[in-house]
This record gives C-alpha cells, structure tokens and sequence, in this order.
C-alpha cells in the first residue's frame, strides 16, 4: 500500500467484497444490503445512523433504534462477523461514574452514536437530547454492557461530534456541528479540544459547504483515520432538492498535527443515495455515515451508513484507492 495507515489494528476478518466487476466507483456497496433490517429488534420501526467497532475479537456496535412509539433511543448490540447483529432489546441505561442513574444530563432522546477506542476504553458520543435541545453527548463503555455517562460537551445547539482516535498535542478532540432546534438549513464543521473530556475549547473552524451535492450543510460521520496523507475524515453533506433534503457523502483529509487545516477536499460525493433502500424510507434520500472499520495490513474500508432514516447498509473501499481520488478530485 501507498497509504500507510496507522493506530489501527489488523483486522482479518472485517466485512468485505471485492469490487465487482466493471465497477468504476471508489465505494461501492454490500450486495446483500441492507445490512441491518428495520425491524431486527421487536421494539424497533427502524434501525439506523450506528456505530460499530472491533471489540475483543468481534465486534460490538451502539445502534440508533427508534422505537414504535417513535422514541429515538440507543441500543448496544454484538456480532461475530460485523454482518449478523445481535442487537440488545432494551436501551443503553446509562450511569454517572459514582454509580447512580446520571441525572445531571439526564436526556430525552439519543441518536447519531459514534464509538472509538481511546487509550483504555470505549467512547461514545451522540445527538443528546438535553431538556429537547440536542446538543452532543459523551460516555463510554469498557465492556458495553456498564455504560457512563459525563458531561455534555457543549451547550445546545449541536449535532455530529465525532472523537479523533487519540489525543493530538496531549488534547482530546472533537468535531461537531453547531446547528439549531429543527432541521437546520446551514452547517459547518467545526473542531474543538479539551485536556479531560470535560471542558472543551480551543474552538476551530474546519470547513464549510461548498459543493452542490452538500451546498446546506456538512457533519462529520465515522471516526477519522489516521493515515500518512493526514486524517481521513468521511463526511456527509446535504443538497437542498425541491423535494427536500438529500444526504450524501464523501472525504476530505486533513492535517495530522492541525486536524482544522484541509489539505484535500473530495469535490464530488463519494455514495449518493441511488439504491430503492437509500431512496425510500422514512426519510427518501438519505445516506448517513456514522462508522467505518479499517484493516490496517489490506486498507480495506467497510462504511456503515444509515440509508433513508430507516435501515443500515453497509459499503466497501480500499483506503489506497480512496486517498488516491480525494488528491485527484481536491479543488
Ligand atoms: C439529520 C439527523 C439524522 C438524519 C438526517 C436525515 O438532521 O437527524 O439523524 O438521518 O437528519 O433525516
């Protein structure tokens, strides 16, 4: 491989198919999508926007499942092959660090989860619904099954913060995306730091939309990876259609020691939502990534995204192979 990338693990058996034949795209999809169904657990009307990690030899995931009576709550579930989940029925309880029900950020809604490793554990942030105004969540897990949670990182209003896997010049870092209380018609992606996980500052502006497939608004998706070209940051956009919104996604890369410098930027989308699963739904026309297991020996890259608010697909890349056409597609 061209592209080194590194603080990942081996992952011989993460999810893959080969390109098919013919293909001339750089991500292409899972032939038996969608991965998960809508109804894999009996509370859910659809399951969707999840995160999924290597976890102790498999894997292990937290889920965005509206339920029934139209509640969005996460779950965490398991699987051998990152194919086949075992999803949990019931939500995540989370805790405080001295062991009660966490009050103090006590939320009324959770969705959009990421989850990364971080020195000794796992993270999760998500869209925390605090007192109906979304704002970004944090906690994390050792085990998934004992989840806690800490403070919110920011003040409403806020959606899509993604971690960095490691701290950078001894800081966490965090994207998100400051938005309002409905379906924001603008956004930016921003960077912020802390020295705990706790008090973030130190705030960045990374970039803003610029092309048409995301002309409304961008967020980060997966969490980035680091590579030798600098950080692989997979992203969604938003065109604003005459029928509504359209969620695509694509990549930029960004510098390794000044994560809110872009040094390529993709023009062109790299999944549009095309297929019947990503164009009809609860909400048409929505591909959202949220996570994206990496290989490190192959560059192999399986993209978990949520398809038109209602399953989850799952799509392939080769980290060479993608780099590669961000640098040819940058403006
Ligand atoms: C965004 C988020 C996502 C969702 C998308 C499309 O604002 O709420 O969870 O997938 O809208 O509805």
């Amino acid at each position: 491989m061209s592209v080194k990338i590194f603080g990942q693990q081996s992952l011989p058996n993460i999810p893959w198919q080969d390109k098919p034949e013919g293909c001339k795209d750089v991500v292409w999809r899972y032939t038996e999508n969608p991965v998960i169904p809508r109804d894999l657990i009996p509370s859910s009307n659809s399951i969707f926007n999840s995160a999924v990690v290597p976890f102790e030899g498999k894997f292990a995931g937290v889920f965005r499942c509206d339920d029934r009576s139209r509640n969005m709550v996460i779950h965490a579930g398991f699987s051998d092959d990152a194919i086949n989940w075992n999803i949990n029925h019931d939500p995540i309880k989370w805790i405080n660090e001295d062991g009660d029900i966490a009050e103090e950020n006590a939320f009324c809604y959770a969705y959009d989860p990421r989850v990364v490793f971080i020195e000794d554990r796992y993270y999760i942030t998500w869209c925390n619904g605090y007192k109906w105004r979304p704002t970004i969540g944090v906690g994390y897990t050792f085990d998934f099954k004992t989840f806690y949670q800490l403070e919110n990182a920011f003040l409403p209003f806020n959606r899509n913060g993604v971690l960095f896997p490691r701290k950078i010049n001894n800081k966490y870092v965090m994207l998100s995306r400051p938005s309002d209380s409905g379906h924001t018609p603008f956004g930016d992606i921003y960077l912020s730091q802390s020295p705990d996980m706790k008090y973030w500052g130190e705030h960045r502006h990374v970039m803003a939309p610029k092309m048409g497939w995301e002309a409304t608004k961008i967020g980060a998706g997966p969490i980035p990876i680091e590579t030798s070209e600098g950080w692989l940051m997979i992203y969604h956009g938003v065109l604003n259609s005459c029928n509504g919104f359209v969620y695509s996604f694509s990549a930029a890369i960004l510098d390794i020691d000044k994560p809110w410098k872009v040094k390529y930027r993709c023009k062109n989308y790299i999944l549009s939502p095309q297929k019947d699963y990503e164009c009809i739904g609860d909400v048409p026309n929505v591909a959202f990534p949220c996570a994206a297991l990496v290989d490190a020996d192959t560059g192999r890259l399986a993209i978990y995204y949520g398809c038109a608010d209602t399953v989850t697909g799952l799509a392939f890349a080769q980290i060479d192979e993608l780099v590669d056409y961000i640098k040819k597609n940058s403006d």
